[in-house]
């Protein structure tokens, strides 16, 4: 019998039905057995009957067996249903049962309720603990992030590129990069696609990439990895930086609006609420942000200052969100757009939510000559980026572009404490799958 998705069963009501999936849970109610069986689309209860031929099978089976059950799905008894869940109205009665693969007893409990592992243990157990419902709710909407940055995007007509991974010099500066050796020669592990976005826009003008990006990041934080995904854009023909800020504004505002129409449940079940982003986002220069904070002679904000900032913006106007911008000129990257009445002040904005930085972005050098003499300034050798240099040669319209962190954005949109938890397989200074011990690291 063909199969059916455990999802799809509301439509079989009265039939019967072959599903297939992993066992959830088990309950041995007296003569009866329950099992919750889950597959890639839900989960279902189905019980067996004492006199039924599926019953010495169903005692053989524990958590994580994967099986094939043929049942009819019947409705619940009134005093029964759950309505909280899906699915929670209907049950398979089971005809008969096939253990397609055995499971080892489980080294600790995975059922919703009884799931409460330190994090470490979580992270050392990702090939089991990601069959979780919490680990897939946190995934589920992290996916949901990535796809709405692409449909948006593609709206807005920006152009999909495949960035490198491997370069022969640093786009952001900083020591924050990993060396690698690269036959006889040395290389980089990408810290951005900055350059090459910059590159591509010049020929397709509107372009994005989903892309890994590689920190050497030495903190253990609990926002910080070394291996993140970056949702990056680009775009030329832009008047100032406020048409870069807009356009990331509307992005941010199209994924939140994607996770709340198709996460609702996944929002619920991890006890989320969507920050709130009202018509305008509050813009703030980095001098008013200080002057807020009492700090004005700082020349940057802290993580410290950042949370603060976000306190009181949320006080004063409802908006979990505030963008930051006109950074000191020299604390920012060679590319940054100074402005041009204030030169020791630049162009470039982060967008703060939740106490956290989510974006960075901003107006970009498009003038060549402008762009050799901050490369200069900035001790960087012209050869490295000569490829970069190239293109801006040629005639390059005013531009800009930002790039967000997918998993800031996942464990900020869903409250979770440690960016650990939003990275599938999170990689730190002390982490590569498991801790790295002495000997390894
Ligand atoms: P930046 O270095 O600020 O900007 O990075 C952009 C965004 O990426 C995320 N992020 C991180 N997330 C987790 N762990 C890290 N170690 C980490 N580092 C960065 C943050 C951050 O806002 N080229 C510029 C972007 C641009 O101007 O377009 C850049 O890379 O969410």
């Amino acid at each position: 019998m063909a199969r059916t998705f455990i999802g799809d069963l509301k439509e079989h009501v009265g039939e019967t039905v072959t599903i297939k999936g992993w066992v959830s849970v088990r309950r041995d109610q007296g003569k009866l057995v329950f099992f919750d069986v889950r597959d890639l689309s839900g989960t279902v209860q189905a019980v067996v009957l004492p006199k039924s031929d599926a019953i010495e099978t169903a005692k053989d089976i524990r958590v994580e067996y994967v099986v094939a059950i043929q049942g009819i799905v019947n409705e619940r008894p009134e005093q029964n249903r759950n309505l909280k869940v899906k699915n929670g109205d209907i049950e398979l009665k089971i005809e008969s049962i096939e253990i397609i693969a055995p499971a080892q007893p489980l080294p600790f409990d995975m059922s919703a309720d009884g799931f409460n592992l330190d994090l470490t243990t979580e992270l050392d157990h990702r090939a089991l603990t990601l069959r979780h419902p919490r680990l897939q709710a946190i995934f589920r909407v992290q996916a949901v992030i990535i796809d709405a940055f692409r449909e948006f995007m593609k709206s807005q007509r920006f152009f999909e590129f495949q960035a490198p991974a491997i370069a022969p010099a640093t786009a952001e500066g900083g020591a924050e990069v990993f060396e690698i050796s690269y036959f006889d020669k040395k290389a980089y592990l990408t810290q951005s696609p900055q350059l090459y976005k910059q590159i591509v826009m010049t020929a397709f003008e509107r372009v994005f990439s989903v892309n890994k990006v590689f920190r050497a990041e030495p903190s253990a934080t609990t926002r910080h990895l070394t291996e993140i995904v970056s949702l990056d854009a680009e775009m030329g023909f832009i008047d100032s930086w406020e048409d870069v800020r807009d356009m990331s504004e509307e992005t941010v505002r199209y994924i939140l609006q994607q996770v709340g129409e198709k996460c609702a449940a996944e929002l619920e079940f991890l006890g989320a609420t969507l920050p709130t982003m009202i018509e305008k986002t509050p813009t703030l220069s980095l001098a008013e942000a200080l002057e807020k904070l009492g700090a004005p002679d700082d020349k940057d904000l802290n993580p410290e200052q950042e949370r603060r900032l976000c306190e009181i913006v949320k006080e004063e106007t409802g908006s979990d969100f505030v963008y930051v911008y006109g950074y000191p000129t020299q604390q920012k990257p060679f590319y940054v757009y100074p402005n041009p009445t204030q030169p020791e002040y630049n162009e470039g904005m982060d967008l703060l939510c939740r106490g956290v930085e989510w974006l960075s972005g901003g107006r970009r050098i498009n003038d060549y000559r402008q762009l050799l003499e901050h490369v200069e300034k900035w001790n960087m050798d012209p050869n490295k980026i000569s490829m970069f240099l190239e293109a801006f040669r040629y005639g390059v319209p005013p531009e800009g572009g930002f790039a967000f962190g997918a998993e800031r954005m996942t464990m900020q949109i869903l409250e979770l404490k440690n960016i650990r938890e939003a990275s599938m397989f999170p990689r730190d200074m002390h982490r590569i799958d498991h801790s790295l011990s002495e000997g390894e690291s």
